[in-house]
């Protein structure tokens, strides 16, 4: 074990820890974010049980009544021009279902189930540990506020993946569709650009970006004609009063993403551990493994035999998106049957297999790619997250080899890069934010 690098991610939380809920980053991302707040709780797990399952509850106390988790929860006492989009630009009051609380309108990656079934493991590991030195402390009393917490977070999780899988999927193809770029949680993906150029950007109200003064450089951020684009999509889904139904008739942006439903598939997998944990009714855990099985099957039809990787589907457009990133290894998160195929096509030279990486961590977009850049944001850099995610279903594949190798490979990079928000793949250059959350969560994770 790393001691050093122990206490450095340990102080990364502490340092982000606003008391119920962690900051995404300390000045960039000064609220609390979805899909981060699920990673998050993963590394707090190693730290206090406890403080894990508060950062869970924290964000589902912004639940939204049609079981939407939006992608920001905002904290009310940071100063309106923290971050951009604030909730004024957000003006989720149109919608029916939106809650008191400041929120956005668009959700983000369902890793919620996942993270509260990890936490559950760390938990019963703790306990059944012999005796000797315990960091979470009371290891019998966390299994018992583990259990109580799946009790009242399970109805809630599970109306998010009915949301997901009814209003997200009224087609019931088992594959979730995505309105925005932010949604997906890799923004500025090559993912994107094709359906991004369509989007005619209309009378958009002037706003002034945040993000990019809290960077080295600006270009390590998506461009200006790239915002302009997600805020005319805000603002479309505004006046569609964020009701799903307006939205995918009318919508001009809509995605099946193939990597969001990959992760449902997986969260569903480990909603119905939790489900059987709790004595759940059998009519629930027949619901989540059908949504499971349906979306396992379906991710699998996105498998492109030339790529070697799953595809997204351009709704509008009627097409396949045809580029080379790390979404592509959807069918691993998912555990679908063409592991053989992702495997070999990571491992390749387009991949992991790339003489120049620094570290044989995934890139966010293969430098094979024509859209690679190596230090823009989700179009190249590697994201310790991201390695967490596919490290982990490498595991639950029982690709134990391959699994050790990408944490052996992801753990030199932090201990090098620190928690930066992503790395350039070729020179190991912290870009983005540092301590950044997520990536000091998942390096505790890592390191247990
Ligand atoms: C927009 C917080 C979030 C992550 C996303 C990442 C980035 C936000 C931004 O930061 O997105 O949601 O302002 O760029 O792309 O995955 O959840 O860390």
């Amino acid at each position: 074990m790393d001691e050093r690098l122990w206490s450095a991610a340990a102080a990364v939380l502490a340092g982000n820890d606003a008391g119920g809920w962690t900051r995404a980053a300390p000045h960039l991302y000064p609220h609390q974010w979805s899909w981060d707040s699920a990673f998050v709780a993963v590394g707090w797990a190693h730290l206090s049980v406890p403080r894990a399952l508060t950062e869970l509850r924290s964000l589902f106390a912004g639940q939204w009544a049609n079981g939407m988790v939006s992608h920001i929860v905002y904290d009310p006492a940071a100063a309106a021009e923290s971050y951009f989009p604030d909730p004024a630009r957000w003006g989720t009051g149109v919608a029916a279902a939106a809650p008191d609380r400041p929120t956005s309108g668009i959700c983000q990656p369902p890793v919620h189930a996942l993270a509260l079934a990890h936490l559950a493991e760390v938990a019963d590991r703790a306990a059944t540990r012999p005796a000797g030195p315990d960091r979470t402390g009371g290891a019998r009393d966390d299994v018992d506020r583990v259990d109580a917490a799946l009790v009242e977070l399970y109805p809630k999780v599970l109306a998010w993946h009915r949301y997901l899988a009814t209003e997200r999927d009224p087609q019931g193809s088992g594959l979730v569709s995505i309105y925005h770029p932010w949604e997906s949680g890799t923004d500025n993906s090559p993912r994107f650009d094709a359906a991004l150029a369509r989007v005619e950007v209309g009378d958009l109200p002037p706003y002034r970006r945040r993000d990019t003064g809290h960077v080295a450089d600006p270009a390590q951020r998506p461009s200006d004609a790239e915002y302009d684009r997600y805020l005319w999509l805000v603002e479309l889904l505004r006046r569609a009063g964020y009701a799903d139904d307006r939205i995918a008739a009318t919508h001009p942006l809509v995605l099946k993403d193939v990597l969001f439903s990959a992760i449902l598939v997986a969260a569903n997998d480990a909603l119905g551990r939790i489900a059987a944990r709790i004595g759940a009714p059998a009519a629930d855990r027949a619901v989540i493994a059908g949504w499971r099985d349906r979306g396992r099957a379906a991710v699998d039809a996105c498998y492109d035999p030339r790529l070697r990787l799953c595809l997204d589907r351009d709704v509008r457009a009627g097409t396949p998106v045809r580029c080379r990133t790390v979404a592509g290894f959807a069918g691993l998160v998912a555990g679908g049957e063409r592991r053989s195929e992702l495997l070999a096509e990571l491992a390749s030279a387009r991949f992991l297999g790339d003489a120049r990486l620094r570290w044989p961590v995934p890139p966010s977009t293969s430098p094979a790619d024509p859209a690679f850049r190596p230090r823009t944001y989700w179009r190249g850099p590697s994201w310790p997250v991201l390695g967490w995610l596919l490290w982990r279903s490498l595991g639950s594949l029982g690709e134990h080899t391959a699994a050790a190798a990408l944490r052996a490979a992801s753990l030199e990079q932090v201990s090098t890069a620190g928690f930066a928000e992503y790395v350039e793949p070729f020179t190991g250059e912290p870009l983005g934010s540092p301590d950044q959350s997520w990536t000091a969560a998942v390096t505790l994770d890592w390191l247990a």
